[in-house]
């Protein structure tokens, strides 16, 4: 049975950034046997959970979009915890998958696999040339391993299972922890907050050199069922929009979306990261993929998110 409206697909993680943005692409695709468990229903933590969980489901298809996720900050402060969970997580349902006889899974990686001096834009070639960004080299090195954990099973076990890398996500129920987000989030709060209150500065971490690349979830969503749709190879394959700007340039653009009139100021005693990361999503775009939603409007759309849910957010 192929990957269709009548497939039964575990997506897991599906209340995340990403994972949401999936659940609602399948949905607009005409899927209707779609499964979910919160972390509170399911630990993937725990190897004996997860099995249990496949035997009782049995899912045909599996996306994983559950890991442990960060800015900069909370990657850099928490490298157990970004390494052991994230390795933990892919490796039981990746194994579980495996066993419980899934058709198909698409592990989902990130643009920090590559090495922080890798040429851009950062082609799939690139992966293991270098050394990482020390940043976040916790979660690229679990990262890598679960891209490995599916090109393994498909060599010894015949598994067709695949791996994308995303660049920078936003959109619809992104983290808003100004601790723990990534830039985006962090931005749109921090202005709106600052135009409520009417705070004449806000501080913005590091030089506003460094070089970024950001995908709307949405556009991930829809990326990933094309790739169950379309893809079956051994090779990871890239997602990104094509295009980047400067983290200072990003800044302007989130304040005169949100209409903050005061100054931006930065804190040059926190980390810039990696000074450049634009993928070369051209083997995807080549197979007839898109992305949809331009930064401008993607920010417009987070932000109508990030008021919804401030209620939630701020208490
Ligand atoms: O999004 P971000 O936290 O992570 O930071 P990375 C991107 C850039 O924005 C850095 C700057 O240069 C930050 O210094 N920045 C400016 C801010 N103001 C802020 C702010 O208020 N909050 C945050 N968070 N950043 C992540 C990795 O790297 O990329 C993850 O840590 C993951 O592992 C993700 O791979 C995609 O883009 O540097």
């Amino acid at each position: 049975m192929s990957f269709r409206p009548g497939s039964r697909v575990y997506v897991a993680g599906h209340r995340g950034l990403v994972g949401s943005a999936i659940w609602r692409a399948l949905s607009e695709a005409g899927f209707q046997h779609l499964i979910g468990r919160t972390h509170g229903e399911l630990d993937l933590l725990d190897q004996q959970a997860v099995q249990t969980f496949y035997e009782v489901e049995r899912p045909d298809y599996v996306i994983i979009a559950a890991a442990k996720v960060g800015g900069i900050l909370a990657n850099s402060t928490q490298p157990a915890e970004f390494l052991y969970d994230n390795l933990q997580i892919q490796n039981n349902l990746i194994h579980g998958a495996y066993r419980s006889g899934v058709k198909k899974l698409l592990f989902l990686g990130s643009s920090c696999i590559y090495p922080k001096l890798a040429p851009q834009p950062l082609k799939e070639e690139s992966l293991l040339t270098g050394p990482l960004e020390p940043t976040n080299e916790w979660y690229a090195v679990a990262k890598i391993a679960g891209i490995k954990m599916c090109q393994a099973y498909r060599r010894q076990y015949g598994c067709d299972f695949i791996s994308a890398m995303p660049t920078n996500m936003y959109g619809p129920n992104d983290n808003y922890d100004l601790q723990g987000s990534h830039v985006l989030p962090a931005l749109i709060r921090k202005f709106h907050e600052a135009k409520v209150s009417g705070a004449p500065t806000v501080t913005c971490w590091g030089t506003g050199s460094p070089m970024r690349e950001f995908l709307y979830a949405d556009d991930l969503g829809r990326a990933c069922v094309f790739l169950m749709q379309h893809y079956s190879e051994e090779q990871f394959i890239n997602v990104g929009f094509g295009s980047e700007l400067s983290i200072r340039e990003l800044v302007e653009k989130v304040q005169r979306i949100i209409g903050f009139t005061g100054t931006a100021v930065w804190d040059t005693s926190k980390p810039d990261g990696t000074p450049r990361k634009l993928m070369d999503s051209s083997r995807l775009f080549q197979l007839g993929w898109r992305p949809q939603v331009d930064l401008d409007r993607g920010i417009r759309l987070a932000y109508e998110d990030f008021q919804k849910r401030l209620p939630r957010i701020a208490g």
